[in-house]
């Protein structure tokens, strides 16, 4: 028997079995389920951060029309933001097997020659550059951002932002165009009528069935070694691949994940010390500076809420103890109904060192600018002597070591 070929353009360089339609469109029904599950979190997230409300929010501002769903994000309940990001990353990473799984599926149909037929088919190939190149993107960015910590400072949010409508473009299409042979694939278990199917395959060592267990199998893995993270308290440990909270948290009340340190952002003792620190309040009446004594005077509150990290990462409930947003909106002239909040704290540099919330946040009773957390004063790192804590939204907007707010319509 001659050698067909030596290279990968010639349809006998690809000798394995499992390629076919029925192996393709398993996958390929998959991912459909869970893509769409992660571009519409996705997008939830963004919405998530309010960045229609003031610029120190929008980690993507030339995002123009890309922008028309944008939502005043709910305050409740509480675990919104820890239900929708924790999917978001969980599912995210348990598909990485799947997409690899799926790339290697159809790796034949990439090198075919002649690169295009017509312009139908430059067209059909260039929109299935995109899908690759885009969903290898959008996997590659959402992992490093959260196994390596922002490797890409202050740029992570606007390529994995643009590369997700790029990506779900070229997905919408391709769905649409294979929906119905992947259907037809998996309801009558077609195998091999479809040019995936290599002409002289070698003899298998695996089944089809016996190869996506494998898949499934890694995923399952991925999966076990990822959700803890969002999950918080004794769970977090078996989140084997979440590296945060490298700055070990300890025991204790404040014994939570933390996300930058007080060390990291520049923040230092003398500067939290009572007799130098002041919350300065402003607002329609003007301006007050309170010391830490006279916040205490004022009627402390208290609301069970966790932390929500746009990494996917979150604690369970943490219970805090402060005093209400709407009351210190109340103390420079807003009674009633309590307008937007622009947050700045005492770190000098750094992408979230403000944050500007809206009315329907300050007016929840659970927002509080937090002095205690579990029974116990702020740690250094979660934010000592003062940070902001609100329901259901992402780790982003609860600032650590206030210093400023600025209540107003933003
Ligand atoms: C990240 C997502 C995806 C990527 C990167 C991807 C990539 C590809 C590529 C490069 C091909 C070969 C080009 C062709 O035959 O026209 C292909 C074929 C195919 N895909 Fe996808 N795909 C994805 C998602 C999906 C989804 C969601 C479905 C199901 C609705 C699907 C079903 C199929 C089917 C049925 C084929 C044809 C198999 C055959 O020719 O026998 N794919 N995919
Ligand atoms: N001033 C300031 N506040 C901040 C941050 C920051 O970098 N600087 N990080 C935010 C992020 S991204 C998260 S997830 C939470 C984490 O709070 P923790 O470290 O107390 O768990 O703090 C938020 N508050
Ligand atoms: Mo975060």
């Amino acid at each position: 028997m001659r050698d067909p070929s030596r290279l990968p353009t010639s349809p006998g360089f690809w000798r394995s079995p499992l390629r076919g339609t029925w192996f393709t469109s398993v996958l390929g029904l998959v991912l459909l389920v869970g893509i769409t599950v992660l571009f519409v979190t996705g997008l939830v997230s963004y919405a998530a951060y309010n960045p229609d409300l003031s610029p120190v929010n929008d980690m993507t501002p030339d995002k123009g029309v890309l922008g028309f769903y944008l939502f005043a994000w709910p305050s409740g309940p509480v675990w919104l933001y820890r239900f929708t990001q924790g999917l978001h990353v969980t599912l995210g990473v348990t598909l990485v097997p799947v997409l690899l799984a799926k790339l290697w599926s159809v790796v034949p149909k990439l090198f075919t020659l002649p690169p295009a037929r017509s312009v139908t088919h430059a067209l059909e190939r260039i929109s299935l550059l995109l899908l690759v190149g885009g969903g290898l993107f959008e996997f590659t960015t959402g992992v490093l951002n959260v196994q390596l910590d922002y490797v890409f400072p202050g740029s992570f949010y606007p390529l994995h932002f643009y590369g997700a409508w790029v990506f779900f473009a070229a997905f919408l299409a391709h769905a649409a165009l294979k929906t119905p042979t992947a259907l037809r694939a998996v309801r009558h278990r077609v195998r091999d009528e479809s040019e995936l199917a290599a002409p002289c395959p070698d003899a298998p060592t695996v089944s089809r069935r016996g190869a996506l267990g494998l898949v499934g199998g890694g995923s399952l893995l991925l999966f076990l070694t990822t959700v803890g993270q969002s999950l918080g308290g004794p769970f977090r440990r078996t989140a084997l691949l979440a590296p945060h909270g490298t700055a070990d948290p300890g025991g204790g009340p404040n014994g939570f994940q933390i996300n930058k340190t007080a060390a990291y952002a520049g923040v230092t003792a003398a500067d939290t010390h009572e007799d130098n620190w002041r919350l300065v309040v402003t607002g329609r009446t003007g301006t007050v500076r309170l010391s830490r004594a006279r916040l205490l005077q004022l009627p402390l509150h208290s609301a069970s809420l966790p932390i929500a990290c746009v990494e996917g990462w979150s604690t369970a409930d943490q219970w805090w103890h402060g005093v209400r947003l709407r009351d210190l909106a109340a103390l420079v002239g807003y009674d009633g109904d309590p307008p937007d909040v622009l947050v700045e704290s005492l770190q000098s540099h750094g992408a979230f060192r403000r944050a500007a919330l809206r009315a329907n946040q300050v007016a929840d009773g659970r927002s509080l600018l937090a002095l205690y957390v579990n029974g116990e004063e702020l740690s250094p790192d979660h934010g000592h002597p003062a940070r902001i804590i609100v329901p259901a939204a992402p780790g982003v907007l609860n600032t650590k070591w206030v210093a400023r707010l600025t209540f107003g319509d933003l």
